[in-house]
């Protein structure tokens, strides 16, 4: 399968799929045809025999810096209904084989967001986590209010949601969010030794042991995510969020109405 804004290398080591995003001068921004991309991409590698574990990367400078901002910009609450991005984060929840993400510099937004729907995150020492959506006029919408809470706690979460501060590799790993650190020459070489390991157990009892640990990690989950994906919709119908995302574009200052 050819793609254009993913690469994907089958068997890069022994029974382990690379997924690389791949819009580099974008910072790797999850546009709607990177995200359909994606869903193939793992469906494929889902279903191949041949393979026991999933490893997802950016680049150095980017994991993937959010949803993108720019495609968003003008769209309405009934425009983002009926895109129904969800049944995409929803196929790449339910991918059966464990994933890792090999996350160097920005995951941000929906970058972020992704990476907790991974089965484990290995960072480089310049990577830098956040949920930013705040500072463009809306929240997290793929699962950052419910996923990162459960993650490293309310306190801190609320704190990266409510102003949007990024998070050090380190800072992260103290929190919980991510399973090691490493400096950015390793970072990948890491996550394939890593998903070698995994590989080398039992597959069904490695799927097995993915979907458990996610029932502890999902219980109530579901209406969380209806609530945020609500509120996600309304916020579409705000002048702020028109105001916040045109303002990315023309790199300026937001200028709030409160409406
Ligand atoms: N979208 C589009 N373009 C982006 C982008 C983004 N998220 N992030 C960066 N870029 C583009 C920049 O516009 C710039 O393009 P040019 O101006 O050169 O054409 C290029 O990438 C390089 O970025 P910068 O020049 O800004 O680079 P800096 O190093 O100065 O800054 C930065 C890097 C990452 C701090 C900055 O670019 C930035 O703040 N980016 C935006 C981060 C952000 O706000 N992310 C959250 C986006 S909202 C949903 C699922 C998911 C989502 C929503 C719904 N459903 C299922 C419904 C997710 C939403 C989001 O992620």
């Amino acid at each position: 399968m050819s793609y254009t804004y993913i690469e994907v290398t089958k068997q890069i080591k022994p029974y382990i799929g690379l997924i690389r995003l791949n819009r580099p001068k974008e910072l790797n921004a999850l546009c709607l045809g990177l995200m359909d991309e994606l869903v193939l991409a793992f469906r494929d590698l889902d279903s191949d025999s041949e393979i026991r574990c999933i490893v997802i990367t950016g680049n150095e400078r980017a994991f993937a810096a959010g949803a993108d901002i720019k495609e968003m910009a003008g769209k309405t609450s009934t425009d983002m209904l009926q895109v129904d991005q969800f049944s995409k984060w929803e196929a790449i929840k339910n991918v059966k084989k464990p994933i890792i993400a090999a996350v160097s510099g920005f995951a941000l937004g929906g970058g972020c967001e992704l990476t907790m729907l991974c089965d484990m995150i290995v960072a480089s020492e310049s990577a830098q986590f956040g949920q930013p959506e705040i500072k463009i006029g809306v929240i997290p919408g793929a699962g950052g209010t419910q996923r990162l809470t459960r993650a490293i706690g309310k306190a801190r979460a609320m704190e990266l949601v409510l102003t949007g501060r990024f998070i050090s590799a380190q800072e992260a790993y103290d929190a919980g969010l991510i399973t090691r650190v490493v400096p950015v020459e390793l970072y990948l070489e890491e996550a394939l030794s890593l998903a070698q390991k995994v590989a080398a157990m039992a597959p069904i009892a490695a799927q097995l042991a993915k979907e458990s640990v996610n029932a502890a990690f999902n219980s109530h989950l579901d209406e969380g995510l209806r609530l945020e994906r609500k509120n996600f919709y309304l916020l579409f119908a705000t002048e702020d969020q028109t105001e916040g995302m045109e303002a990315f574009v023309e790199k300026r200052p937001p200028l709030w109405k409160g409406r």
